[in-house]
């Protein structure tokens, strides 16, 4: 269960494959597009954290030249899949492995001739990518081979290149170039091992080497090529350090590094899975594409909404990490999660611009963050499919709930780690920040005694400029919250450290007011049903049902928010809010109030982001409704594996992965069907496996020690690593059992 393949090739399934079939190593994503593939067919190697402006266009991530580009003509006829030559293909993405492969037989005047390539980007160098291809001939024919680096690449918003500049010395070929908006250079160079005899030609916008070839039947022609890429954000030196990386290795030793790393990373990442096979295969899909796209080398960068399959979304990092990938990495590789923190710490000076340009105090993040924390979100993010004019949205200036969700990944990483190093080096002074940020936002109402919080947006972006977002506010609770405990354990760690930076900020004064805040916050409760109200006058919305809703669609891509939106004046909603919250503060909520709202607000959410299916999977499993549970987690773990996600809002470009949902499937798993609860002091589990799964097992890293867990239908088993400093302390649904180092324990349920 580790391969995904796919047979045949339709014009229809290039885009979706690009996706499906994406290779990454946190530096850079490769779309899953074939070698002969240009700029038309969205062939594109994405570059983390590089963005570039064009104009007055969307600032995106930059597309790095295609260093895999390759091109064969058989006795002149171009092999291009797919096309009428083409009689049979099939390509795959080993998921354990991080490794394309495509096989495409081609009949030309009837001389059947295969292409074969192997391809991956090194997780151990994360500069390399590096290919292996074959060409097999049927009769006798003659072969010409084009390779080399194309630098006509796709772009949503660019071009982002200019000034580009050829190099080439006998086997290695570069080119590099300039980004527009910062002049940052950016070079590939490529090595082409093969013992034959390499021409040069350079087009307009590719650098090419030529391979003149006669191959007798049966014969197999391969090479193999070494690319390495390198940007000015890198070194001061991208053209020798791309030059000297790609020539420092061969193929062979390349693959088994790279492969060594994926295995470490399977070891303490993989959930298996007995008895579901689907299951198995999506969420481990789900893992992959996590793993893949993580900055294992970085702190600067973070993973964007669509990983690094596309330019979509402006590259930009969104509430999603936090929310939904965190706590894969906090649990699995809390190396990992530390650089997206950090990242979130390195960005704190923008979201302080942020915050000032409102006319508040503190941290007010960026909705959609890139390099430097200011906001790439525009107020008029979606064009309406019906005037052809932008629609004014409210997500930068009114989704407040991200710095709370910043906030909550930081102190969460922290709680699950014990890292008190992030909290004394700019943890706690970013919670902090984002705590002074909404004590400017929240209002007082002296006559009704308490803080409000009033014209926010929240998850639900139908609903926008609403007051008393539930989960809103209950999330700045938790911010106000983290922040006298972060404070707290600065006074105690790093006294010194805590007097700086309350001088500062010069806050001194804050901090009593702050607590005084977080007493008197409104919190909305549950009413006499049950039913937390999703923010203030929800209730008195049309209550429409979402088949009628839908009804009245006129445009496929319509929008349903905004101004003018079906929902806006509905009780539809986009996706998770209150029920969200109920899965982010669990044991706060009793079983009757948590079923009391997965019960209303489920037949009323359109499900309109990928971030959605499954908070209800996990809402489901945590009331025992395993069903529920399992046909949110199979909606949410297939995304990306069938390509069912909407391509469109207006007209605006949505395609790519779902890293969110491929954390979600995670959490789903682990946290619904597993019934994991992870606290500072102990680690609770309440299983409800799916019906069909016989167990599920998985590795968890809590302060710093390594458990292994399995759950069959009536019997949880852990087994503690021998290097464990730390005792975990497991609550097996009211049963407490420790687990010292070594120790294996077993309990029935
Ligand atoms: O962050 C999400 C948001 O909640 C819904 N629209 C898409 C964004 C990026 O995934």
């Amino acid at each position: 269960m580790w391969k995904v393949i796919e047979k045949g090739l339709t014009k229809d399934r290039i885009e979706l494959n690009g996706s499906k079939f994406l290779l990454a190593n946190g530096y850079m994503g490769y779309r899953g597009t074939l070698e002969e593939h240009t700029d038309k067919e969205l062939a594109a190697c994405v570059l983390s954290g590089l963005y570039d402006r064009f104009e007055d266009k969307w600032r995106e991530p930059v597309n790095a030249p295609n260093g895999f580009y390759t091109k064969v003509y058989c006795d002149g006829v171009p092999l291009f899949a797919p096309n009428q030559n083409m009689i049979n293909h099939v390509q795959s993405l080993d998921i354990r492995t991080g490794v394309f492969e495509r096989s495409t037989t081609f009949a030309i005047n009837g001389k059947k001739v295969t292409l074969n390539s192997q391809r991956f980007l090194s997780a151990d160098d994360v500069h390399l990518m590096c290919l292996r291809y074959s060409v097999t001939a049927y009769e006798d024919c003659y072969l010409k081979i084009e390779t080399g680096i194309d630098g006509e690449i796709w772009d949503i918003n660019g071009p982002h290149l200019k000034n580009f500049v050829y190099k080439t010395d006998n086997k290695t070929l570069s080119l590099g170039a300039n980004t527009i908006e910062l002049n940052v250079p950016v070079y590939v160079s490529a090595n082409i091992i093969t013992d034959s005899e390499l021409i040069t030609e350079y087009t307009s916008s590719k650098i090419l080497a030529i391979i003149d070839i006669p191959l007798k039947s049966g014969q197999t022609y391969q090479f193999d090529k070494m690319v390495s890429v390198y940007t000015g954000l890198d070194t001061n030196n991208p053209l020798t350090d791309s030059l000297t990386g790609c020539c420092k290795d061969n193929y062979n030793d390349a693959l088994i590094r790279h492969k060594t790393r994926w295995e470490e990373r399977w070891k303490t990442s993989d959930v298996v899975i007995d008895g579901d096979k689907r299951a198995q295969l999506a969420l481990r899909y789900s893992i992959y594409h996590l793993m893949c796209i993580a900055p294992h080398h970085s702190d600067r960068v973070s993973i964007p909404a669509r990983g690094l399959s596309g330019q979509v979304y402006k590259g930009a990092v969104f509430w999603d990490t936090e929310m939904f990938m965190l706590r894969f990495f906090i649990l699995t590789q809390p190396e990992v999660a530390k650089n997206l923190i950090r990242y979130r710490i390195n960005t704190l000076n923008g979201a302080r611009r942020k915050a000032a340009e409102y006319g508040y105090k503190g941290a007010f993040f960026a909705w959609e963050s890139q390099d430097t924390g200011d906001d790439a979100c525009t107020l008029f993010n979606i064009t309406d499919v019906f005037t052809n004019r932008p629609m004014r949205t409210y997500f930068r200036d009114k989704q407040v709930h991200i710095s709370a969700d910043v906030a909550f990944g930081i102190w969460e990483y922290y709680l699950l780690t014990g890292d008190k190093d992030v909290i004394i080096n700019g943890g706690a002074e970013t919670i902090l920040e984002c705590a002074r940020f909404f004590l400017s936002y929240a209002y007082y109402k002296p006559y009704k005694h308490r803080y409000e919080i009033l014209d926010v947006t929240g998850p639900d972006e139908y609903h926008e400029r609403v007051n008393n977002n539930a989960f809103t506010n209950k999330m700045v609770e938790y911010t106000l919250k983290a922040t006298r405990n972060a404070l707290k354990l600065m006074w105690n760690n790093a006294p010194d450290d805590y007097d700086k930076l309350i001088h500062k900020l010069g806050c001194a004064d804050e901090l009593a007011i702050i607590d005084e805040f977080c007493d008197k916050l409104y919190i909305p409760q549950a009413d006499k049903n049950g039913i937390i109200e999703q923010f203030d006058s929800y209730h008195s919305l049309e209550d429409v049902s979402l088949k009628k809703l839908k009804e009245k669609i006129l445009n496929p891509n319509e929008y349903l928010g905004g101004g003018n939106g079906l929902a806006t004046t509905t009780k539809i909603l986009k996706q998770a809010d209150v029920v969200l919250m109920l899965t982010l503060f669990s044991d706060e909520y009793s079983e009757k109030i948590k079923k009391a709202n997965f019960d209303f607000y489920e037949p009323r959410t359109e499900h309109g982001s990928s971030l959605s299916s499954c908070i209800y999977s996990i809402l489901a499993s945590d009331i025992g409704d395993s069903q529920w549970g399992y046909e949110y987690f199979l909606k949410t773990a297939e995304i990306d594996l069938n390509g069912s996600s909407k391509q469109y809002v207006g007209d605006l470009y949505i395609g790519g992965t779902h890293p969110a949902a491929n954390g979600g499937a995670w959490m789903a798993t682990i946290l619904g069907f597993g019934g994991v609860r992870l606290k500072e002091s102990e680690v609770c589990i309440s299983p409800r496996l799916p019906e069909s799964w016989n167990s599920l097992s998985f590795c968890i890293k809590w302060k710093n020690s390594d458990f292994r867990i399995e759950i069959t239908k009536n019997l949880v088993s852990i087994a503690a690593s021998c290097e464990n400093k730390a005792n975990g302390q497991f609550n097996i649904k009211g049963s407490i059992k420790n687990c010292s180092a070594g120790d294996k324990i077993a309990c029935h349920y």
